[in-house]
């Protein structure tokens, strides 16, 4: 198995200073999202006005991290990680928890930069995290649902929840989306760090690392709808890479709970 040993060019990053103050992070892995970021930071910053926002970006060809750059000049709560190179979406999202762990963040939000996680139910996210660990913006129990997906991927999401419920036994309906609320301290003790999963898998992983540390898990509904800007990265390679990780992640969990 490979292992998460992402250099990043720190060189590259803007400025951080500390957040005592600031309880919320959001993270958002980019490549090739300049059509929808600057709207979406927008969007995040009206429904929770004193979060910051943290953009990981994999040197996208269309400029995306430039267009951070210049945001993250005018605006304090903007900050962006840029690395070499397309490493994965899950990499990009461990670097964002790490980086809300060393710099002791309460919340860490993950939510993708297309629109279909939308920011209107950021706070219903936040909202739940009273009573749990993980709140899942959930397509899969009532109110919530996809909009536009072809049948294909709703076929294959529905078996990734069905696949997931079995092997890792993890009490939630929608275990591979991506728009979530972690307790950051839940996720230090989750010894994320372990985590082996490159890409989307990354989600179903972390998910069950935190629940078998004792992380209980809510769920708001959320209505996903497919992206209108920019082009899917999820392709052929993508999805047999995830789905080999999960059947691996399945085999090795089978009659045990605690890995942690
Ligand atoms: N930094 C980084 N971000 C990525 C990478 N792959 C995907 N992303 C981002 O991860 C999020 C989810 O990717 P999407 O392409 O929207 O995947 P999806 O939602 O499963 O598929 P579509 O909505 O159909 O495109 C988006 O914000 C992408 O820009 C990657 O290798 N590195
Ligand atoms: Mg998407």
């Amino acid at each position: 198995m490979e292992m998460l040993a992402i250099p990043v060019h720190r060189s590259r990053q803007t400025k951080l200073k500390p957040h005592s103050l600031s309880r919320i992070l959001v993270c958002i892995a980019t490549y090739n999202e300049k059509t929808n970021i600057e709207k979406l930071i927008s969007d995040i910053h009206i429904e929770l006005p004193t979060a910051d926002v943290l953009v990981i970006d994999d040197n996208s060809p269309d400029g995306t991290g430039e267009l951070v750059d210049e945001l993250s000049k005018k605006d304090s709560r903007i900050h962006i990680f840029h690395r070499p190179r397309k490493l994965g979406l899950g990499t990009a999202i461990l670097e964002a928890m790490r980086f809300a762990i060393r710099e002791k963040y309460h919340y860490l939000i993950n939510m993708d930069a297309d629109f279909s996680h939308s920011p209107r139910y950021l706070k219903n996210l936040i909202k739940g995290m009273k009573k749990n660990d993980i709140m899942i913006g959930s397509r899969y129990i009532v109110g919530g649902g996809t909009k536009n997906w072809p049948f294909t991927r709703k076929a294959i999401s529905k078996s990734v929840n069905i696949f997931v419920r079995l092997f890792l036994k993890i009490p939630a309906r929608d275990c591979s989306g991506g728009f979530r609320c972690y307790s950051v301290p839940k996720l230090e003790k989750a010894k994320i760090e372990e985590v082996k999963s490159l890409g989307y898998s990354f989600h179903q992983e972390v998910l069950h690392r935190c629940y078998c540390s004792g992380a209980k898990i809510g769920e708001t509904p959320i209505l996903f709808e497919n992206r209108k800007q920019g082009k899917s990265k999820v392709n052929f390679h993508e999805a047999v890479r995830s789905l080999t990780a999960l059947v691996i992640l399945g085999i090795k969990s089978m009659g045990r709970k605690n890995i942690v």
